[in-house]
């Protein structure tokens, strides 16, 4: 029986377990990725191990998210990553190089290894056939040290492309379509995998955009072949010699399959507040626009950029937006200057924003009062933008252009004229933004800023874990309500105590005063509580917050694991109908935690309302272990 390119990227990679779907393998990771708002957890993490260098073929950190540099923070920050990166072995990206996403792509991507990164957006690697995936801070300080990460054998998901797009149709249209198929949190534990004639119509920025944001369909990783689309590319990058042919066996089996007519496909948006509220523009077009926003690690590729340039060119903005460009990498913005399309954009009346994250964090640009704000970005999530009364769709970079032209919601099809926009031979190389690491470091002095505080301590597990529900919400909570993100709080992710006192503050205010009065409890959530980001800060609150054990109908992959790496117990309701009995301030209690992290199973009782629920503790032997010792941390130091 063939394999699934998924399963031999996996075969040539296991060290750990069997490639049996569902359980635990552990698999050697060759390079890692780091931006700079989980990187300093990351490193202080990997400080705290012990480690003297990293053990991987390629370790790199990235200077992204904090950008904007209100206060000494966020350049704090900076130096304690340039510093301690230097000393352990870590090429080091300077702020204004780019996004982690697409300078990795573009400069050190290697078809058929394996990548694990400091967030979620990690997959993005698959565009050029490489294993990719988003992880916490910890499990990459864990991988830079040489050991294996962990993933539960995950099942295939044959996506299968025919056709070929249409001109105003783009790979963003893709991802939506198979987000509008599987929703949010239907990728669970599962890669998707391209495949079908569609795919060697697709160039690898146009496939990079499509992994990227795979990641909000809650998957592990979406890949892509590698074939003669990613030699051109790896070639035009002059890497050529990182090319080598992956795919999968023509006889492979999947355990699901997804199709898509690239030929048919439409414009597609996604709604307030969710990736997978997606709907075809011509079915809402002609709504008025405040702000159309182009960039973030999906959508800011020199092809991407290009299309919107020629789409601008000789043409201005409508009166009511406010046009926004943060170009994905240093050699985007300098490729579009030396040509001519940033003098074409900035004519058009856009407003260009340096190489990094920027709003798609919340970083500057918050959009007006109750904005319609257009975005080619990858996430929509509630109050991300820095505006709680602001409606975000998320489309294509040229439907995000012809709209602003238009200032209404406008459909791209038959309006735009892209068909000499072609990717570049050679793209223009200069990687001198890029720090290389010490050759011993032994010498390298680590800066560390007042900003800079340790990671919460964590308790081995007791025998009693008890206290009150201090929260109860809903389905689809995002780690952008658990921990939220933006210009205030982003300059503060190397301090938890501060952090703590907005955690899960969008939901509600007095959460955090509330744990802290009750000396820490217990969370109560829905169904793929924790999607979205891999900010292990998500997990470090609530720890400074007391929080013993989070119980919901169903976790997101890598919260669930930054929750257990930090020692928190992960419940799932084995009825969901339990979740409805459950109120604030309601006691909880399990009476003996041990066995029950032994057993995977838990008996949850409710001592308000008299009541016991049976919850499962879905969790590797490893994990099992990790939990008992009130966190990896905990553990890796109790071996040694
Ligand atoms: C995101 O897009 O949500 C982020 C900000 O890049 C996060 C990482 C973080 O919270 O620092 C992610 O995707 O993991
Ligand atoms: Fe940065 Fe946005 Fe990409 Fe996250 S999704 S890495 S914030 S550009």
């Amino acid at each position: 029986m063939g394999q699934t390119l998924t399963e031999k990227i996996i075969a040539n990679h296991l060290v750990v377990g069997e490639m049996v779907k569902g359980q635990e393998i552990g698999i050697r990771i060759d390079q890692t990725l780091t931006q700079d708002s989980t990187g300093t957890m990351a490193y202080l993490q990997f400080e705290a191990m012990e480690v003297p260098r990293v053990k991987t073929k390629k370790s790199l950190a990235y200077i992204d998210h904090n950008m904007l540099q209100e206060g000494p923070e966020n350049m704090d920050d900076h130096r304690y990553i340039q510093s301690v990166t230097k000393k352990h072995g870590v090429y080091f990206s300077k702020p204004g190089n780019g996004i982690c996403h697409q300078v990795q792509i573009e400069r050190f991507g290697v078809p058929g290894d394996t990548l694990v990164g400091s967030d979620s957006h990690t997959p993005t690697g698959g565009g050029i056939g490489m294993l990719a995936i988003g992880a916490g801070g910890l499990d990459v300080a864990v991988a830079m040290a040489g050991d294996p990460y962990y993933i539960i054998m995950p099942k295939v998901v044959q996506v299968e492309l025919t056709g070929k797009l249409r001109t105003g149709v783009s790979s963003k249209d893709v991802i939506l379509e198979v987000l509008r198929q599987c929703t949010v949190k239907g990728g669970v534990n599962k890669v998707f995998e391209y495949t079908g004639p569609g795919v060697k119509t697709l160039t690898v920025p146009e496939r990079a955009t499509i992994t990227n944001m795979g990641a909000e369909l809650g998957a592990t990783t979406s890949i892509f072949p590698s074939d003669e689309m990613t030699e051109k590319f790896l070639k035009a990058q002059g890497r050529q010699g990182d090319f080598k042919v992956f795919s999968a066996d023509a006889d492979a089996v999947y355990d699901e399959i997804v199709k898509v007519d690239l030929s048919t496909l439409e414009p597609l948006t996604a709604c307030p507040h969710s990736p997978d509220k997606v709907v075809k523009v011509s079915e809402i077009e002609g709504m008025p626009v405040n702000q159309v926003a182009i960039g973030s690690c999906t959508n800011s590729s020199w092809l991407d950029l290009m299309k919107v340039a020629k789409i601008m060119k000789g043409k201005t903005i409508a009166e009511n937006v406010s046009f926004v460009i943060a170009p994905g990498s240093k050699q985007v913005l300098t490729m579009l200057a030396e040509n001519g399309a940033l003098a074409d954009l900035l004519n058009a009346g856009a407003r260009i924003l340096e190489c990094g994250c920027g709003p798609c964090i919340g970083m500057g640009q918050a959009p007006c009062t109750d904005a319609v704000s257009l975005r080619t970005f990858n996430r929509n999530f509630f109050g991300r933008s820095g505006t709680p009364s602001a409606d975000v769709y998320l489309l294509s970079p040229e439907t995000a252009a012809v709209s602003a032209l238009a200032g209404v919601l406008t459909n791209p099809l038959g309006k735009v004229e892209l068909s000499d926009i072609e990717m570049p031979n050679e793209f223009l190389l200069n990687d001198t933004m890029v720090m290389e690491p010490a050759p011993e470091g032994t010498e390298v002095e680590v800066i560390k800023g007042p900003n800079i505080k340790p990671f919460p301590e964590t308790k081995p597990l007791q025998k009693e874990v008890a206290g009150k529900a201090l929260i109860v919400v809903e389905d689809n909570i995002t780690t952008d309500h658990i921990m939220p993100s933006n210009a205030k709080l982003l300059p503060y992710r190397s301090n938890i105590p501060y952090l703590s006192n907005y955690c899960l503050t969008p939901c509600d205010a007095e959460f955090p005063q509330r744990a802290i009065d009750n000396g820490g409890g217990f969370i109560v959530g829905g169904s793929n509580y924790g999607q979205g980001s891999s900010r292990e800060h998500a997990a470090l609150a609530p720890v400074y917050l007391g929080i013993k054990g989070v119980a919901v109908k169903s976790f997101a992959r890598i919260h669930k694991n930054n929750l257990i790496n930090n020692g928190i117990l992960p419940l799932e309701f084995v009825n969901e109908a339990d979740y409805d009995t459950i109120a604030l301030n309601d006691e909880l209690a399990i009476e003996d935690a041990l066995s029950a992290v032994k057993a995977g199973e838990a008996k949850l009782i409710n001592k308000t309302k008299g009541l016991t629920y049976t919850m499962k503790i879905e969790v590797s032997e490893r994990q099992k272990e990790m939990l008992i010792a009130g966190g990896l941390i905990n553990l890796i130091k109790s071996k040694k």
